[in-house]
C-alpha cells in the first residue's frame, strides 16, 4: 500500500515539474502506456486472490485516476500558457498610426453613382432610393408593361413565391422605375429625380450579370418637351465624360413607359488609333456607341401614378452604371467588378483618397 502511495506521489509531483507538452506526454506514456508502471500495476489485479482485490484494487484504480487528472490537467495549463504568450505577443494596438496607407478605393460603380449624383444634384436633381423587392404593379403595370410583356416572363424577373398583403406578386426590381413612380404617387409635382440603385435580372454569361446597377432620371413639370430631354443628356454625358465636344444621336426606339421613345448615342473620333472611350467603329471615322434609353413619359404611366396626363408632362431617362463605369475608364471585362482585385482598381487609376467633386473634376 505504502508503495502506491509513494508511486502515486512520485508521479503526481513530476507531473508538476514538467515544463513542455513533450514532458507531459513522456510521463503519460512511462505510467500509463503498454509497460507503463501503473498500467503494469492494474494488470497484477487479476492474479490476485479475491480478498487482495478488495484491499488493494481501489488505490490502483485511485492511482490511475489521480494520475489521469494530475496529466489532463498539466497538458492543460500547459496549452494554455503557450496561448497566452502567443496572444501576449501576437497583440495589435490598433490604436498606432498605421505604417501602410490604405489600399482600396470606392467601387467603381459607387464612384460613378457619387458623380451622377453631383453631376445632377447641379442641374437640380434630388436622389431617390426605393426598396430592391417590389411589387409588380410599381416595377410592371404603372409602367405601362402589358401583363403579356415579355420582361414579365419568370425568364427575365425573380419572383418570390408568396404575394404581398394586397396579393401582388412580389420581384426583385427589374430596373429601379417603381421608385419614379413611388416618387410620382408619394409627392406634389414638379418632380426631378435621379434614381439609382441595384437591379435584378435572371441572366448571366460574360456580359450579363444577374444583378447590375442602373440609374434612371425623371422630370415631371409643365410644358416639358423632347429639347428639355435632349439638352439635360447632352450637358450630362458633357460632364461625365469630361469633354466638350460630345456629339448626341437621337434614334427613334420603343419603350412602354415612354411614347416618343428615344436611343440616345454618344458620336466619338479617335486620334491616331487612340482608344478615348468604348464603343464600335473605326480609327478613321469614330462611331456612335449607345448610352441611354429615354423618352417622354407615357400619359398612361403618369396617369397610373395619379397625375393628370394633360397638365403634367415629363421626360425619362435610363442607363447601366456598370456599362457608364466601363465606357469612361475603359474597362472590358465585367466580371472584374466582383473579384476585388487591388492589382485592377490601380491598373485603372483608382486610390483610396479619391471622392467626386465638380470644381476638381467628377473623374479626378
Ligand atoms: C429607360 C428608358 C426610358 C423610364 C421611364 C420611367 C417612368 F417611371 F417615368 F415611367 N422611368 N424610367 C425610362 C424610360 C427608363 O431606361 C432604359
Amino acid at each position: 500500500m505504502t508503495e502506491i502511495i509513494s508511486l502515486q506521489d512520485g508521479l503526481l509531483a513530476d507531473i508538476a515539474r514538467t515544463d513542455t507538452l513533450d514532458e507531459v506526454e513522456a510521463l503519460r506514456v512511462g505510467a500509463l502506456g503498454k509497460s507503463g508502471v501503473v498500467t503494469a500495476l492494474l494488470k497484477t489485479l487479476g492474479a490476485m486472490t479475491p480478498d487482495e482485490r478488495k484491499a488493494k484494487g481501489p488505490a490502483i484504480h485511485a492511482l490511475r485516476e489521480s494520475v489521469t487528472a494530475a496529466l489532463a490537467a498539466r497538458k492543460a495549463a500547459l496549452e494554455q500558457a503557450a496561448l497566452d504568450s502567443r496572444l501576449a505577443s501576437e497583440r495589435i494596438d490598433m490604436t498606432l498610426p498605421a505604417d501602410m496607407p490604405p489600399q482600396g478605393s470606392v467601387h467603381p460603380v459607387s464612384q460613378v453613382m457619387d458623380e451622377l449624383a453631383e453631376i445632377f444634384a447641379d442641374l437640380g436633381f434630388s436622389v431617390a432610393t426605393g426598396p430592391e423587392i417590389e411589387d409588380d404593379w410599381r416595377n410592371f403595370t404603372a409602367l405601362n408593361i402589358p401583363e403579356t410583356h415579355p420582361a414579365r416572363a419568370m425568364h427575365d424577373t425573380f419572383y418570390f413565391p408568396d404575394r404581398d398583403v394586397e396579393g401582388r406578386a412580389m420581384l426583385l426590381r427589374t430596373h429601379t422605375s417603381p421608385v419614379q413612380v413611388r416618387t410620382m404617387m408619394g409627392g406634389e409635382p414638379p418632380f426631378r429625380i435621379i434614381a439609382p440603385g441595384r437591379v435584378y435580372r435572371s441572366d448571366s454569361d460574360a456580359t450579363h450579370t444577374p444583378m447590375f446597377h442602373q440609374v434612371e432620371g425623371l422630370v415631371i413639370d409643365k410644358g416639358i418637351h423632347l429639347g428639355h430631354l435632349k439638352w439635360t443628356l447632352e450637358t450630362f454625358l458633357k460632364a461625365f465624360f469630361e469633354r466638350e465636344d460630345i456629339v448626341l444621336r437621337l434614334r427613334p426606339s420603343y419603350f412602354p413607359f415612354t411614347e416618343p421613345s428615344v436611343e440616345v448615342d454618344v458620336g466619338y473620333t479617335l486620334e491616331k488609333g487612340q482608344r478615348i472611350i468604348g464603343g464600335s467603329g473605326d480609327a478613321e471615322n469614330g462611331g456612335w456607341m449607345e448610352v441611354l434609353g429615354s423618352g417622354m413619359v407615357h400619359p398612361n404611366v403618369i396617369r397610373n401614378c395619379g397625375l393628370d396626363p394633360d397638365e403634367w408632362q415629363g421626360f425619362a431617362f435610363g442607363t447601366g452604371v456598370d456599362r457608364l463605369a466601363m465606357l469612361k475608364y475603359g474597362m472590358n471585362d465585367l466580371r472584374a467588378f466582383f473579384d476585388g482585385d487591388l492589382r485592377w482598381l490601380r491598373h485603372y487609376g483608382f486610390s483610396a483618397l479619391d471622392v467626386p467633386t465638380l470644381s476638381g473634376g467628377v473623374g479626378a
